[in-house]
């Protein structure tokens, strides 16, 4: 996707809004608390957001229910107005591109031009999701007997909406974009690592026009906030991107308190597997990307990287020269391909995940540390001669750091990529289309990706299978998740087929 970089940032950014959007309105949390939201790249303080918890999540579902309410003036709005309303949203988000690219940059330490590319896609997403509100439709239905018989697409009601740190802003829009698509309200609970940009889309939603209640933003932590939501008896479904110990307390809260609705989008373990046929320097830039994208902090990220035996020792060379070229630095520099990561605690996990690699018998070949200066910075790091049962090859880092693996033959790669609690994605690299086609057969994920990696596409479907989460965003498939269908019958006195 074309990203122009004539866009130019403000590298002090300050946020104009800090407050909690409750029915339309900014307040502070009811405890009176704040939390520093921190830049990751030099350690300073961006601003202090409220510290909402369970007493402003009640008051924020209450208002997005009494929006939901029937005869409300979102419910009686006319689908094509609703798609209208988004379609406004991601304009004043597009010309808004400069101030919110530098927030997501200063907030998650993402590089700016890589944040001017995540507000380009939101954009995108939301001018897809606004086309769909008018064309989500039921079906009449030949059923037996005298009756006639159809079903309705409904919104599902009130949703909550979580969200991680990694993607701020597109995670936001996926979801919200849907729910609101669909006819839905929401209470969003914004990671605290990076609310920033969350506050920003609920003023653009009140200035587009979007009615009072329809969109809530409560700043705060997961165990509160989040926790709050999670179990709330008048939320109807959780939409949450996260940890895989998070999305199970999720499924938990829901099963104790109302049943709600879930879609989750958990970790990874994803394989990128290069056959010996493949176009090997394209294969090395690929797979780098596949793993290092975001600092490696990506649910797709190729975090396995199976290497047939007879290039993997070129493989592994070029892969290690790849990742010690690579400019890791200030986000706002535009040479930098690489910020830090997101917090202290990710930066000791992926510490201690590579001193286990180390421990553990893996061939350290690039990088191995945390890098010089403030922030949470991390050497692009790669592994090569990982074995299946090592920590780093099972557990999700998160972190760039790259785990290569030899392999032999098809049916063992098959067998290897599949032996993992994680199935979220896969990429296979090789000029042979049935051992392609074999692969995107065989791998048990959500996604497969053939000589490419990390396409996300707001017209095609993303999500995993087993501890990876469940549900589908993006596509139609994504808006569905956020409606129940309603099957209608009447009686006739006698039909005619
Ligand atoms: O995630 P958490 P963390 C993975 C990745 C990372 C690990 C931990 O492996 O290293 O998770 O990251 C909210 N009830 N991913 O600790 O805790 C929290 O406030 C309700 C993969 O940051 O899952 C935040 O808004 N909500 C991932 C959101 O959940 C709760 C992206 C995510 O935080 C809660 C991020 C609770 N009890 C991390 N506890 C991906 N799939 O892309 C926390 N939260």
């Amino acid at each position: 996707m074309p990203v122009t970089t004539t866009v130019q940032p403000i590298p002090h950014v300050t946020p104009k809004i800090t407050q909690l959007f409750i029915d339309n309105q900014w307040v502070n949390a009811a405890n009176g608390k704040t939390i520093p939201t921190i830049d990751p790249a030099t350690l300073e303080k961006i601003a202090d957001v409220q510290l909402g918890d369970e007493v402003d999540v009640d008051k924020a579902v209450a208002a997005a229910k009494s929006a939901f309410a029937l005869g409300s003036p979102w419910r009686r709005m006319d689908a094509s107005q609703r798609g209208r309303l988004i379609a406004k949203v991601a304009d004043l988000i597009e010309q808004d591109t400069a101030y919110l690219a530098s927030l997501e940059c200063r907030d998650v330490g993402k590089p700016y031009l890589a944040a001017l590319h995540d507000i380009s896609f939101v954009v995108q997403i939301l001018r897809y999701q606004s086309g769909w509100t008018d064309k989500l439709c039921g079906k009449t239905l030949p059923v037996d007997g005298d009756f006639f018989t159809y079903t309705r697409l409904e919104a599902i009601g009130v949703c909550g909406i979580i969200l991680p740190w990694n993607f701020p802003l597109v995670l936001l829009a996926v979801k919200v974009g849907s729910a609101l698509a669909a006819g839905c309200t929401v209470v969003i609970k914004p990671a605290e690592q990076t609310p920033l940009t969350a506050l920003h889309f609920a003023s653009i939603c009140s200035s587009a026009g979007i009615p009072s209640g329809v969109v809530n933003v409560v700043t705060g932590l997961g165990a509160t906030a989040g926790a709050a939501l999670a179990n709330h008896m008048d939320v109807d479904k959780i939409s949450f991107t996260g940890s895989t110990d998070v999305g199970r307390l999720i499924m938990k809260a829901s099963a104790e308190s109302n049943l709600k609705k879930v879609t989750l989008e958990l970790g990874g373990k994803s394989p990128c597997i290069v056959f010996s046929d493949a176009n090997v320097d394209h294969a090395v830039k690929m797979a780098h990307f596949a793993l290092f994208f975001n600092s490696g902090q990506a649910c797709s990220a190729a975090s396995r990287c199976f290497v047939q035996e007879d290039i993997y020792d070129e493989f592994v060379a070029k892969a290690a020269q790849r990742a010690n070229e690579k400019i890791v630095g200030d986000p706002f520099n535009p040479k930098t391909e690489n910020g830090p990561q997101i917090d202290a605690i990710q930066h000791k996990k992926i510490l201690e995940l590579i001193e286990s690699g180390k421990g553990e018998g893996a061939r350290l070949v690039a990088g191995g540390g945390s890098k010089e200066g403030k922030g949470f910075f991390i050497e692009p790091t790669v592994f090569a001669d990982v074995t299946d049962h090592m920590r780093i090859a099972r557990e999700e880092i998160f972190g760039p750091v790259q785990q290569i693996m030899k392999f032999r033959s098809v049916e063992e790669v098959i067998q290897r990529a599949n032996d993992s609690n994680f199935a979220l994605a896969a990429s296979v690299f090789t000029k042979d289309i049935n051992k392609a086609l074999t692969i995107a057969n065989s791998i048990k994920s959500g996604i497969v990706w053939i000589n490419c990696h990390h396409v996300f596409r707001t017209q095609a479907p993303f999500g995993g299978c087993k501890e990876s989460g469940m549900g589908r965003e993006y596509a139609e498939e994504g808006i569905r998740e956020y409606c129940e269908i309603k099957t209608v019958t009447i009686k006739i006195p006698q039909k005619n087929s």
